[in-house]
């Protein structure tokens, strides 16, 4: 009995591995699932003469095939670190069955390694793996336990002589077998309900992950297919000198790999193209329902906007700048009909987030999109595919829903959006603002002309002027990169001959409307920091 007993124990904690570890895997990154990133190994790896022959005799099989052999090999590997798990180590008892454990780690070892070394890999590819390990060494250790338990309850009879065959011999008390019942039973309960839990988390963790799994290249597939349309009203050119051309600045169009990502969604929503579908209602004279093949087919336009999270520090880097392709929202608005009693558009995501937008900001006629276009490309699935909402001038927690589903026409006194329930205000206009880029702070610089630069923004009011002043001297006007729109953020710098010694640098902007960006300092809550940025450099 101790021997089956210990394959099922290695099998039960191998199916619990790798449960958790797919179900980690699908909530961080479904490729870093152990079997599916070792199955990739695999296939990049075989010789073409194999995999063409597999794909011969699989067909489109082929993947379900190499997974059946992954799993059946798991399974096998398992059972044995189960039987290595309850071994005993004559004279060391302290380490009897550390081989099972080691063995459980080897291979944790090996699918984190595979994982992690995936062209596509994640910085969190190894975790799934390495926590399943771990789990699972842990969870082999305490089954080991009950079955070594179970077997010393149930000692095996050393060398019975059939004992079957010879009547009467079966009712003679087995001089071996004289364990207490009582404790024979308990063993085996415990072990039955110790392999019985076991094996139902790693069931339902494994169901989960790939559910998730599936959920995610779902989406990966949908984003993948689509082709975004032209605009029918594109972006204008960049003019010439956006970029004021200083080392050290970022460009002015932010790539979508290094765009900021602040949400509160733990995992992303997976959401697939063809199944989205906007509801427009509330205080309107029509619901309108707009499905993605209606939005795709619309007349879409392309603008350059600058989105800020209300969470930025005095200099910090929660912003970024995409070319973004969607749907204007206002008229959109307008063909629901917007009662005249409304004053906000509660939007939601499809996992519940919640932003209020003023509505005279949403019909105001500024460029507020549906997009589903960032910088050429459809939606990245982080920053809101299939369909988000921009809109210029207003921080992201208001106005920059992303898995956007629904749109209800209300008012600010019937509803409040998921931040402002939070402490943060229920309205958050972008506040004049303005960051140094080049030198870093802190920086050691030579004695001699020093370029100062950076950005600044007021969105939709636009930069008029950005001044720099050196150790509390006269603010002197910084040179402005040329404007896009007043709904982006501006470059600017400032040559400065700089004279040896410790020096601080300070900026602040003045707005479209001539207003000048507030000096004193107050934190991102309620509505938005304030404060001039500023830093220090030495001088040799
Ligand atoms: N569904 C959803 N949309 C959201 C958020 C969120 O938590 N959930 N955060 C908002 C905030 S606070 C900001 S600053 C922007 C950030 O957008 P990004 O991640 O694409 O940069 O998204 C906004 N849209
Ligand atoms: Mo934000």
């Amino acid at each position: 009995m101790k021997k089956p007993l210990a394959a099922a124990a290695g099998l039960v904690s191998g199916i619990f591995a790798l449960g958790l570890a797919e179900m980690i895997a699908g909530l961080v990154t479904p490729s870093a699932a152990p079997i599916i990133a070792l199955g990739d190994v695999v296939v990049d790896h075989v010789p073409a003469g194999l995999k063409s022959f597999a794909i011969s005799t699989f067909g489109t099989h082929d993947k379900l095939a190499l997974l059946t052999v992954a799993y059946l090999i798991a399974a096998l590997l398992s059972a044995l670190a189960g039987l290595l798990a309850v071994q005993d180590r004559a004279g060391s008892p302290a380490r009897a069955g550390r081989a099972g454990t080691w063995l459980v780690l080897a291979l944790g070892a090996l699918a984190a390694f595979a994982a992690a070394t995936r062209p596509e890999a994640s910085a969190l590819a190894a975790l799934p793996s390495l926590v399943g390990a771990a789990a699972g060494m842990y969870v082999l250790q305490v089954l080991a336990g009950l079955v070594r338990e179970f077997a010393a309850a149930h000692p095996e009879p050393t060398a019975r002589p059939e004992p079957a065959e010879q009547p009467g011999l079966a009712e003679q008390p087995d001089l071996a077998r004289q364990s207490d019942p009582a404790r024979q039973q308990l063993a085996g309960r415990r072990t039955a309900l110790g392999l019985g839990a076991v094996l139902a988390v790693g069931v339902i963790t494994g169901a989960v992950g790939n559910w998730l799994g599936a959920r995610l290249r779902g989406a990966q597939e949908s984003r993948a297919a689509i082709k975004l349309p032209s605009p029918a009203d594109a972006a204008p050119d960049l003019p010439a000198g956006v970029e004021v051309g200083v080392e050290g600045m970022e460009p002015f169009i932010t790539p979508n790999a290094d765009f900021y990502r602040i949400d509160t969604a733990l995992s992303v929503p997976l959401l697939r193209a063809e199944d989205w579908s906007l509801r427009i209602h509330g205080l309107v004279d029509r619901e309108i329902t707009l499905t993605w093949a209606e939005l795709i087919a619309a007349d879409l336009v392309e603008r350059d906007l600058t989105l800020m999270c209300v969470s930025n520090e005095v200099g910090g880097d929660l912003t970024g700048t995409a070319r973004w392709l969607g749907l204007p929202l206002g008229p959109l608005l307008q063909r629901a009909g917007i009662s005249a009693e409304a004053d906000m558009v509660l939007s939601k995501s499809s996992d519940g987030w919640t932003a209020s937008t003023p509505l005279e900001v949403l019909t105001d006629g500024r460029d507020c999109l549906l997009a589903i276009g960032m910088n050429g490309q459809p939606l990245p699935l982080e920053h809101g595919f299939p369909v988000r909402m921009v809109v210029p001038g207003l921080y992201g927690y208001v106005s920059a829903t992303k898995w956007v589903v629904d749109l209800e026409v209300t008012r600010f006194d019937r509803a409040e959006a998921y931040w402002s329930t939070r402490g943060w205000s229920q309205r958050g206009p972008v506040k004049t603002s303005s960051r140094i880029d080049v030198p870093a702070n802190g920086a050691d610089l030579a004695a001699g002309t020093v370029a100062v630069a950076g950005i600044a923004w007021a969105q939709h009011r636009g930069i008029q002027a950005v001044e720099v002043r050196i150790d509390e001297g006269p603010w002197q006007s910084a040179t402005l990169g040329a404007e896009a729109s007043v709904d982006t953020w501006r470059q600017w710098y400032l040559s400065w001959n700089a004279p040896a010694g410790s020096h601080r640098i300070q900026v602040r902007a003045t707005d479209g409307d001539g207003a000048v960006q507030v000096e004193d300092v107050a934190p991102p809550a309620p509505d938005g920091a304030t404060g001039w940025d500023s830093i220090e450099v030495s001088v040799a």
